[in-house]
């Protein structure tokens, strides 16, 4: 990574398509300089954060591009910690597009996606957390999503890392001391080290433990519904989502593509798949349907088995159930509207081994139990009631770091624990410090700074 950033980049912030206003974004040393060729009518008295009217011209022939605002925060309070100018003009899909290529002819280069949020990682402006967490507001699929990234990005996990660094970083002081004074009558006993050291890892325990919920808010979790043919499948997806999404039929075998729709539960994304009903078939794109759906059953997190209460427990219930023993799953018996004397097929679904709370009985028809079906989808999706306030961990790589910091953190416990040597401990404690500080940045290399900007949008 460039650490000097001499060059100045530029890209449109908005998304592009037709829109009221869009967002021309410039950072590095040459920013305001830009702005004071493009800018007319000209001025020297640019203050920082302030909003200024004018046109944008070209600088190849002065030809005027655009009305627009302009505004300029210098360093270092600016979201990259540069100068950066952002300049507010009409949207739509060409304005945005002359005014940036202005910008570029000024002398500015066009950005690489999320290196605007590197240049505030690497100038300090924000840790890797926070700058993770604009990716995720922006990302967010509902309201609760966007609030566990906001809870971030305001510094909550970046506080606690700093919480936890700290007190490891004291841990490896007293180590030191151990090691270099082994004689001195205030080195630590290796007792004290190991209760500390257990502390820690309870307080980072906890945070491993949010990750389940924490990444159901960011990623969603996957959902098949599955069946024999006829069941109600796609019946029940629409009656979900209230929307005639998927094609309903009497005949046998309709739906043959998955599909995929997002339902918003109470604050938890819902990614929901309609797929093809099972059965014996020789139709060629029925049996692909149907390889397609044994797919998405396996893909998917929580499988909603369905059956008909007309008809009964099926052999395909029957092999679901016993395929996804190790599967979160719900069993929905529905068009309870034809038949709601299901007594029989509830025992022999309990008598298979599924939870009692696990059933639920519904008609996609009518609308009943359609609610429970809702209840019983959120209550599998999230692990425990939680506090969408408090620090949640939502990303892989931050669940990923912790396991392993406390991994390593439970190593130097057997090696004190042992009598063995405490610099091999210091060494376990130096190994757990590399990987928390995974999480803010610290010890991240460039390789992985790279990977993960790389995968912002351009402008941010
Ligand atoms: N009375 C009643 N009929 C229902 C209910 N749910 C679905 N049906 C009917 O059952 C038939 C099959 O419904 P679909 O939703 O197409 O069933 P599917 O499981 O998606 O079927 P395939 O895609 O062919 O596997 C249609 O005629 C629906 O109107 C229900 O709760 N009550
Ligand atoms: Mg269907």
């Amino acid at each position: 990574m460039d650490q000097s950033f001499n060059d100045t980049i530029a890209a449109i912030a908005t998304a592009p398509g037709r829109g009221g206003v869009a967002i021309v974004r410039i950072s590095g040393n040459q920013a305001a300089a830009i702005l004071e060729r493009l800018f007319y009518p000209p001025r020297d008295d640019w203050q920082s954060h302030q909003l200024y009217y004018g046109e944008i011209r070209s600088p190849r022939d002065g030809q005027i591009l655009d009305k627009c605002l302009a505004v300029l925060f210098r360093s270092p309070a600016s979201f990259t910690g540069e100068d950066v100018v952002e300049l507010q003009c009409h949207g739509g899909s060409m304005v945005p597009r002359l005014l940036l290529q202005a910008v570029l002819d000024a002398g500015a280069r066009m950005s690489e996606p999320g290196e605007f949020s590197m240049r505030a990682f690497v100038n300090g402006a924000m840790d890797l957390s926070e700058a993770e967490a604009i990716c995720d507001i922006v990302d967010a699929k509902t309201a609760a999503s966007a609030s566990v990234a906001a809870v971030q990005l305001a510094g909550s996990l970046s506080n606690e890392m700093d919480k936890i660094e700290a007190e490891l970083l004291n841990i490896m002081a007293a180590i030191t001391v151990a090691v270099d004074f082994p004689d001195d009558a205030d080195a630590p006993e290796s007792e004290s080290i190991i209760q500390r050291i257990n502390a820690l890892k309870q307080k980072i325990a906890k945070l491993i433990n949010s990750a389940a919920n924490g990444r159901v808010y960011r990623e969603g979790i996957h959902v098949s519904l599955c069946g024999a043919v006829n069941v109600g499948k796609s019946s029940l997806l629409n009656a979900l989502l209230q929307n005639e999404r998927a094609i309903v039929s009497s005949a046998p075998g309709t739906t043959r593509d998955i599909i995929e729709e997002c339902l918003n539960i109470e604050g938890v994304p819902v990614i929901i798949s309609d797929t093809a009903g099972l059965r014996d078939t020789v139709d060629e794109a029925e049996v692909i349907g149907i390889s397609r759906t044994q797919a998405a059953a396996a893909a998917s997190q929580i499988i909603i088995i369905i059956i008909d209460a007309q008809n009964g427990i099926d052999s395909q219930a029957r092999n679901l159930i016993t395929a996804s023993e190790e599967k979160k799953r719900l069993v929905v018996i529905n068009k309870i509207d034809l038949n709601d004397n299901i007594n029989d097929i509830i025992d022999k679904v309990l008598n298979m081994g599924v939870d009692n709370k696990d059933i639920v009985y519904a008609s996609a028809k009518t609308g009943a139990g359609l609610a429970d079906v809702l209840t019983a989808l959120k209550d599998k999706a999230l692990t425990a009631d939680l506090q969408l306030q408090s620090c949640l961990i939502s990303n892989i790589r931050h669940q990923q770091a912790l396991i392993k910091t406390n991994q390593y953190l439970e190593d130097a416990v057997v090696t004190l624990a042992a009598g063995m040597p405490v610099d091999i401990a210091a060494i376990d404690l130096e190994n757990a410090w590399q990987e928390l500080g995974l999480i803010s940045g610290k010890t991240a290399s460039e390789e992985l700074l790279n990977t993960i900007f790389s995968q912002f949008c351009l402008g941010k």
